[in-house]
């Protein structure tokens, strides 16, 4: 028996083949959770595409996490067909590319505000929707990146926005812990997704991170998928409030 069968749950993030929301799709659908996958419209045709290759069809909802009609919209819709959530995957991140290409300081406070509305604010909109679903527990999981506690070249503004996420993990695990809801954060090593592509140098500063790391290698999509399969799952029923750090030993490196 999988370790979520009979788990129904949502993962937010899914854009194309590469993103790290479909790999934790895939490997919750091995496990046999049953899916709801949000996307935003511009990928509606990807996410189509793709979810013909789970197991089990999932339920599909258009969502931008910076409306609260349509977050609203997603539970009740899935209310009409299931009667439980026990799981969320948040893998959603957005800043305006002028706010990672230029100098941090040039960073507009639309751009501040955008970054984190998008990319932090949104995992405690999305829970709190999710939260009256959860009756028998659960188990939330985001995606974040060492920049939240390191100054990573370009990374500027979606490090703040990061920073926020992993403080927003602790105080939601904090606050949903007596309702058996638990929140956690892997903490991902660079992998080539649509996030990734197009940042100046980032095929360089991919063998440079693999060069320090611990393993001499970066870390596979599937590597993380696993991860978060754990924290989500009852192998993990002790875990909240924590960011683990899946980054083939990068961070943790000293010179
Ligand atoms: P991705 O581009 O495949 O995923 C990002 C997702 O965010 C996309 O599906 C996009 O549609 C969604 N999104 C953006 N704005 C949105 C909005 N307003 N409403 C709803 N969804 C929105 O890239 P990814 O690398 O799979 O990123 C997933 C998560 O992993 C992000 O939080 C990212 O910060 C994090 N992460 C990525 C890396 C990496 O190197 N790729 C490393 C560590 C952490
Ligand atoms: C993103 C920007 C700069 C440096 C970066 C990254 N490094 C890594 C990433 C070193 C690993 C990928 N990452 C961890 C992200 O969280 C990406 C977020 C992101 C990416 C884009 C690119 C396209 C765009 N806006 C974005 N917003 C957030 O227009």
């Amino acid at each position: 028996m999988g370790a979520l069968e009979g788990k129904v749950g949502i993962i937010f993030g899914v854009a194309n083949h590469r993103s790290i929301a479909w790999s934790i799709a895939q490997a919750a659908d091995a496990e046999g959770a049953q899916l709801v996958l949000a996307y935003v419209e511009r990928m509606e045709r990807f996410v189509r595409d793709l979810a013909t290759q789970l197991s089990r069809p999932p339920l599909l909802i258009q969502c931008d996490v910076q409306d609260d009609a349509q977050i609203e919209q997603v539970y009740t819709q899935i209310r009409e067909q299931h009667p439980r959530l026990d799981f969320l995957v948040h893998a959603v991140a957005f800043a305006n590319r002028e706010d990672l290409d230029g100098r941090f300081i040039d960073t507009s406070r639309a751009g501040f505000l955008t970054a984190l509305d998008v990319s932090a604010y949104s995992l405690t909109a999305v829970t709190r929707g999710a939260l009256p679903l959860m009756t028998d527990g659960g188990s939330v999981v985001t995606l974040t990146y060492l920049g939240s506690v390191r100054a990573m070249p370009h990374y500027n503004v979606m490090g703040v926005a990061k920073a926020a996420l992993e403080a927003s993990v602790r105080y939601l695990a904090a606050d949903l812990g007596p309702q058996r809801v638990r929140v956690n954060a892997v903490s991902a090593g660079p992998i080539q997704t649509l996030s990734a592509r197009g940042i100046a140098g980032f095929s360089e500063f991919l063998s440079s991170m693999s060069d320090r790391s611990a393993l001499k290698r970066n870390v596979e999509v599937s590597e993380v998928a696993q991860a978060s399969l754990f924290l989500l799952g009852p192998g993990a029923s002790g875990i909240t409030g924590q960011v683990l750090y899946v980054d083939g030993g990068f961070s943790m490196m000293g010179g």
